[in-house]
C-alpha cells in the first residue's frame, strides 16, 4: 500500500471556475442537489485537512439525511417501547410507527399486502432466510439452483451452503463483458425440469448492469421455476414493482437507500410465505406455546422472532418518505445524467479501462474501472487524500472478478447528493494519480 501525501492544490478545478459555473455544476435538471446536500450533516465534513468530503461509495452504503437521524432519536427520546405486546401508550405509539413503515415498504415496491413484507437485518439475511426456509425444503439431490456470474457473495454463498447440504448443483449463467446475460445460455439452462430456483440481481454492484428481470422471470415461470430478485442495488435507485416483475421473492437493504444499517426487507408472495416454516423461533412469531408444540403466528410475524430493530425500521420510514418526495423517476434521471457525465470525463483519461455497459439505459450509477496498472487500493488511498471516498477491491463479487480476469477494480457509485462538480474533483484527482505513477 502506498502512503504518498498530496498537495491539495493539485486539484485546481474548483479554483478556476466562476461562481456561476460552479453553481451549474451543482444542478441537475431533475433534482436540486445543492438543496439536498444541506439535509445531510455528514456532507459538511472535511477530510484530510480541508478537503470537502466527496462521497462516492454509495453502492456500499448511503449517507443519512437529518430526518432519518431525527426519526430514530425521536423514537428513543419520546416513545421508546417494545412493540406488539403491551397496551400502554408508548407501546401503542411504537407499534403504530413500526407497522406504518411496513405499509410504506409495501407501497414502495407495490406488494399486494403488508403480510408479504418481512423485516430482516439486511439483504443478506433476507436471501439466507429463503435459502433456509424455502430452498432447504424444496431441493433434492438431482436439483439445480441457477444464479449469474455477476452476483454479490450474498447471492452466492447461501446457495452454495444449501445446495451443498442437499447435494444439489449450483449453476451459473454466463455473462458477456458488459455484464449482460447470454440469452442463448439462459434459454438453454432455464429449460430443465431439475431447475428449482433462479436467483438474480436486478442491478450489479460492480458493473451497474441492469438485468432484464421481468423477461427472465416470465421465461422462468413458463418452466415453473420461482425467481428471487436481489434488489439491493435497484430499489434505492429506480421504481421497482414486484407485481409487474412478478418475482416470487425480493431482497434489499434500508442502508443503501438513506436508511439506517440493521434493516433488511424480504418480500415474498403470500402463498409461498404461508407454506414456509419459520426462520428462527422465539417471542412474537408464535400464537400459542405449549410444552411440546407451538402454533406459529400469522404473516408477517411468523418470520420476525424476538424484539426487532424498532428504531431503525422507524428511521427507514423517514428515508422512504424522503425518497418519495424526490420521486424515483427524478432520482433515476439525475443518476443517469451524472453517470453519463462521469463516463464521458473518465473516458478522457488515458490508460483507463471502464467495465460495464456503455449505454446508459442498461446501467445504474456505478462505475468500475482500472487506471493503468495502478492497484485499486493505492488509487483509493491517493483519492482519500483529496477527500474522495471510493471503493477498491473485489466488491464481494469474486466470481465476477474471475470472469473479468482482474483481482480488483476501483469503483465510484453515485446517489442523489452527488454533483457534476464532484465528478470534476474525481477526474482531477485521477489525473494527479496518473502523473504520480508516470502514466
Ligand atoms: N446484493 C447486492 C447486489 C449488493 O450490492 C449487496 C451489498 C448485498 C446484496 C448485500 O447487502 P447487505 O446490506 O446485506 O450487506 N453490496 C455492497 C457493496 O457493493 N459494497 O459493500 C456492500
Amino acid at each position: 500500500m502506498l502512503s504518498f501525501k498530496y498537495d491539495a492544490r493539485d486539484i485546481g478545478y474548483l479554483r478556476t471556475l466562476s461562481k456561476g459555473e460552479k453553481s451549474e455544476m451543482l444542478q441537475s435538471t431533475t433534482i436540486d442537489v445543492e438543496k439536498i446536500r444541506h439535509d445531510f450533516p455528514i456532507l459538511q465534513r472535511r477530510i484530510n485537512g480541508d478537503h470537502k468530503l466527496v462521497y462516492l461509495d454509495n453502492a456500499a452504503t448511503t449517507q443519512k439525511p437529518r430526518i432519518v437521524i431525527d426519526a430514530i432519536s425521536n423514537y428513543y427520546m419520546n416513545y421508546n417501547s417494545n412493540i406488539h405486546r403491551a397496551v400502554h401508550q408508548l407501546a401503542e405509539e411504537a407499534t403504530f410507527a413500526y407497522e406504518d413503515v411496513r405499509h410504506k415498504v409495501a407501497k414502495l415496491i407495490n406488494a399486494r399486502s403488508t403480510d408479504e413484507i418481512i423485516f430482516t437485518r439486511n439483504a443478506t439475511e433476507s436471501i439466507n432466510l429463503v435459502a433456509k426456509c424455502w430452498a432447504r425444503h424444496h431441493l433434492t439431490k438431482s436439483n439445480r439452483v441457477l444464479i449469474t456470474e455477476i452476483e454479490h457473495h450474498s447471492n452466492i454463498v447461501p446457495w452454495q451452503i444449501v445446495t451443498g447440504e442437499v447435494g444439489a448443483f449450483l449453476d451459473y449463467l454466463s455473462i458477456g463483458d458488459e455484464g449482460r446475460i447470454d440469452i442463448d445460455d439462459f434459454a438453454q439452462k432455464i429449460h430443465d425440469p431439475n431447475l428449482k430456483l433462479l436467483s438474480i440481481s436486478q442491478m450489479s454492484n460492480v458493473l451497474g448492469t441492469i438485468l432484464p428481470v421481468k423477461e427472465m422471470t416470465k421465461l422462468a415461470h413458463q418452466e415453473d421455476v420461482p425467481v428471487l430478485v436481489d434488489a439491493a442495488q435497484s430499489v434505492p435507485h429506480m421504481k421497482v414493482d414486484v407485481q409487474d416483475l412478478d418475482c416470487d421473492f425480493m431482497a434489499f437493504s434500508a442502508h443503501k437507500m438513506l436508511g439506517p444499517t440493521g434493516v433488511g426487507i424480504l418480500y415474498a408472495k403470500r402463498e409461498i410465505l404461508e407454506a414456509m416454516p419459520p426462520f428462527i423461533g422465539g417471542g412474537d412469531m408464535i400464537k400459542e406455546v405449549h410444552k411440546q408444540n407451538t402454533i406459529f403466528n400469522d404473516l408477517p410475524y411468523k418470520f420476525e422472532a424476538g424484539t426487532p430493530n424498532i428504531a431503525d425500521v422507524i428511521g427507514f420510514g423517514a428515508a422512504i418518505d424522503y425518497l418519495n418526495n424526490l420521486g424515483f423517476k427524478n432520482i433515476r434521471e439525475h443518476e443517469m445524467q451524472i453517470t453519463e457525465y462521469a463516463l464521458e470525463r473518465m473516458n478522457e483519461l488515458q490508460g483507463i479501462t471502464i467495465y460495464g455497459p456503455k449505454v446508459m439505459n442498461d446501467r445504474g450509477a456505478v462505475i468500475s474501472f482500472n487506471l493503468g496498472d495502478i492497484h485499486p487500493h493505492d488509487l483509493a488511498t491517493i483519492l482519500n487524500d483529496f477527500g474522495i471516498a471510493m471503493r477498491s477491491g473485489h466488491h464481494c463479487a469474486q466470481v465476477l472478478m474471475e470472469r473479468l480476469d482482474v483481482s480488483a477494480t476501483s469503483r465510484v457509485s453515485f446517489y442523489i447528493y452527488n454533483s457534476k462538480e464532484e465528478v470534476n474533483i474525481l477526474i482531477d484527482a485521477l489525473q494527479s494519480a496518473r502523473r504520480l505513477f508516470g502514466l
